[in-house]
């Protein structure tokens, strides 16, 4: 039986997941309101693996006989300067639920939660790879600079993900 503890910190977890999914649409909004359809459309298909990783936990939390407790969604921001700074903000949103992650997995050795602690390895090796994706497409955004036809390129690179 998962611990009070436990299950109330993956409840969390489960509520800034649907965070990071709806700040993800609305990153997609405003790319899209800007005709960035490319990083709208990659933006839109990172919110949906956000609410799929909400999703795992309660799960997960359901299989160990815990209790989903769902909590109110912060409204997420709605307004950015450059598709740029879209995905500086992305980046730094990765980094905070990496730090969350981690707090989770330090909660589940501390409770000796082993079960708990080898679920959570999925999303340590995730934020690994989402943190390196996002790295990635800011670098080509720090390559690119101002260069509208590199960026249009850019953006249909980005438009590819959600076809795949
Ligand atoms: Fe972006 O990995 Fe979940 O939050």
């Amino acid at each position: 039986m998962i611990s009070e503890k436990m299950q109330k910190a993956l409840n969390g977890q489960i509520n800034a997941e649907i965070f990071s999914s709806y700040l993800y649409l609305s990153m997609a909004a405003y790319l899209e309101s800007q005709n960035w359809s490319g990083m709208a459309a990659w933006m839109k298909t990172q919110s949906g693996e956000e609410y799929g990783h909400a999703m795992k936990i309660y799960g997960y939390l359901n299989e160990v006989d815990g209790t989903v407790v769902l909590e109110a969604i912060e409204k997420p921001q709605t307004n950015w300067k450059t598709p740029q700074q879209v995905f500086e903000e992305a980046h730094k949103h990765e980094l905070h639920i990496t730090k969350k992650i981690n707090d989770l997995v330090a909660l589940a050795i501390e409770e000796k939660d082993y079960a708990t602690n080898l679920f959570l390895n999925w999303f340590v090796t995730e934020q690994v790879e989402e943190v390196a994706t996002i790295t990635r497409i800011n670098n080509k955004f720090n390559l690119i600079g101002d260069n509208k036809t590199s960026l249009f390129l850019l953006d249909r690179e980005l438009g590819m993900r959600a076809a795949k």
